[in-house]
């Protein structure tokens, strides 16, 4: 893999924007309903990473109560127990209730410094019949709006960071090459949830050709 680095100095043009996905307090905070191991550790360097970019996106994971990938939206389902879902036969892991709409836990690490008025929020499976680890679309396949927000604003660069990197970072920076953009992955600046699904996801990530860099801390 390359482990391509950038640092404190470099400045990127209006064609790279920054996606930092779901650092909200239920992945970053110990006291967050899936808490993301290290979580909280990342939240400096991003708030480094973020000012070398023109455009940054913060993606929010928004679900409505009942949503369909909590666990107790199910009869004598558990947490982290999995699901052989409808048609599609696919296996799909149940989470606790995480990122409610317009709770603590879906709100943005309070740590991490959001401009307002110039960043972009995006809120994403905020269905209740419907879960979407990628940013890009939902699991029906549905494309979101991302990618024409990025593109009307020059992107052709995505470089992505935040929580999980084993579930929504993975999945959003493979859709981004689905997409069509060029994407890098801010290795140092995202966590996964577990060991096994981080081996997994890098493993995807390359064969679908994700560029792995690090972000070098001021040196
Ligand atoms: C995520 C599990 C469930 C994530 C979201 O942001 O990685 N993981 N919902
Ligand atoms: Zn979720």
């Amino acid at each position: 893999m390359n482990a391509n680095k950038f640092g404190r100095s470099e400045r990127f043009g209006k064609e790279c924007s920054l996606l930092v996905v779901d650092v909200q307090n239920d992945f970053a905070d110990k006291a967050g309903a899936l808490y993301v191991t290290g979580g909280e550790q990342i939240v400096p360097l991003i708030n480094e990473i973020r000012f070398a970019f023109q455009t940054v996106v913060f993606t929010k994971d928004w679900h409505p109560p009942g949503h369909i990938s909590f666990a107790s939206a199910h009869a004598g389902k558990r947490p982290f127990e999995s699901l052989c879902a409808d048609s599609s036969n696919v296996a799909r892991t149940l989470w606790p209730e995480h990122c409610v709409q317009n709770t603590w836990g879906a709100e943005l690490h309070p740590e991490l410094i959001v401009r307002y008025d110039i960043d972009i929020i995006f809120e994403k499976a905020t269905k209740v019949d419907k879960d979407s680890y990628s940013a890009f679309r939902d699991e029906a396949g549905e494309e979101t709006e991302l990618r024409e927000i990025l593109e009307k604003r020059g992107v052709s660069n995505v470089y992505v960071c935040g929580l999980a990197f084993d579930y929504c970072v993975g999945c959003t920076a493979l859709d981004a090459v689905k997409a069509g953009f060029e994407v890098f992955l801010i290795e140092n600046a995202t966590m996964p949830i577990s060991k096994e699904g981080r081996q997994q996801m890098m493993q995807r990530l390359h064969d679908n050709g994700v560029h792995m860099i690090t972000y070098a801390r001021s040196e």
